[in-house]
């Protein structure tokens, strides 16, 4: 990853060291690791990781890893140190007052701009990892779709814990809780899967796998029965959207372009689109770029999912998402089916 960028950064900056706890995304960022338990001190000069004595110590390259024994913070008290890098949109106050008792003439410097900058554009290792987390994905929808075939589920939750199996089953885990939302459910576009029973009409299908920590994120919706004319006509509009906001991806455009792209193509039904069209994607579901952000434009290697939806509060909801990476051309990394697959 970017460390030694980072390292430049923190002496252009003249900070003497960045400090940064476990969950904080970017001690995983520049370990490309998931302790149960560490603490990351990256100096201009060495990297030291902090790690629990209960974890399997992973390889890394150019980072010393030290047990976290009970009198770590010691270990690690200088007085030279003045400023310290601090992740603000991560570090706890109890974290934060923690520092303080090691360093407590220190000035923090809050350094959240600098590494969500830093994770925005990927290098090939994340990419494949992404990649990885998206075929995954893809096949998990293959799989439940023939599950569904076979009428081997009675309820939104039975469905969800086939696919977190099969990703699972896959060597990943799962970038978040699967949404499984049968027929009104789906208006919720957040619904939590529940045991409502699965019945006539679109069932939606956001999920994704993570692989090495990298996630993809894909939203599948499959009709069980026969859909009217009018669900026909509503989720071909979508896929056109959708299609259209893929077609216009190009180097530099604003994101906030293809979301009014995608507005147009809707519109009357635009009022119903009552989200952004996307977000970034990596060690997060969510994360830089934001789309809503006048700023931000497409770059080559910054991976990002276009979904758009519209929901009928009470009635149905529809969403189409994949995770798609612009490197020169744009990649649609999530390639499961997107033609409205009926299950009689
Ligand atoms: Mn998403």
């Amino acid at each position: 990853m970017k460390l030694v960028q980072f390292k430049h950064y923190l002496q252009q900056t003249d900070l003497d060291m960045a400090y940064f706890c476990h969950p904080d995304p970017a001690l995983t960022y520049f370990t490309q690791f998931y302790p149960s338990q560490a603490v990351l001190l990256v100096g201009a000069a060495k990297t030291t990781l902090f790690l629990s004595k209960l974890d399997k110590k992973p390889s890394l390259k150019n980072i010393n890893i030290m047990p976290m024994e009970r009198d770590w913070q010691h270990q690690i008290k200088s007085a030279s140190v003045q400023k310290i890098g601090i992740n603000k949109n991560a570090l706890t106050i109890r974290q934060g007052e923690d520092l303080r008792k090691i360093f407590p003439r220190a000035r923090l410097i809050d350094v959240s701009q600098e590494i969500i900058h830093a994770r925005k554009e990927k290098t090939v290792s994340e990419l494949r990892k992404i990649s990885k987390a998206c075929q995954i994905t893809s096949s998990t929808f293959n799989a439940v779709v023939q599950e569904l075939r076979k009428k081997s589920f009675q309820t939104e939750q039975d469905v969800a814990f086939f696919m977190e199996k099969t990703i699972k089953e896959h060597d990943a885990g799962i970038a978040f809780p699967t949404i499984v939302a049968m027929g009104k459910n789906a208006a919720i576009p957040h619904h939590k899967t529940s045991s409502a029973k699965l019945g006539k009409g679109f069932l939606l299908l956001d999920f994704g796998a993570c692989y090495r920590q990298y996630c993809a994120d894909m939203t599948r919706v499959v009709y069980l029965g026969v859909p009217d004319k009018e669900e026909k006509q509503m989720y071909g509009l979508l896929l056109e959207a959708q299609q259209t906001a893929l077609n216009s991806i190009k180097e530099g455009k604003p994101f906030h372009e293809l979301d009014a792209v995608v507005r147009k193509k809707l519109g009357n039904y635009s009022s119903y689109f009552i989200h952004s069209l996307g977000h970034g994607i990596g060690l997060e579901v969510h994360e830089a770029p934001r789309f809503f952000d006048e700023q931000e434009r497409i770059q080559k290697n910054v991976p990002f999912t276009i979904e758009p939806g519209i929901y009928f509060p009470g009635k149905f909801g529809l969403r189409i998402e994949d995770t798609v990476l612009f490197n020169g051309k744009t990649q649609v990394l999530t390639t499961a089916p997107k033609e409205l697959i009926c299950i009689k």
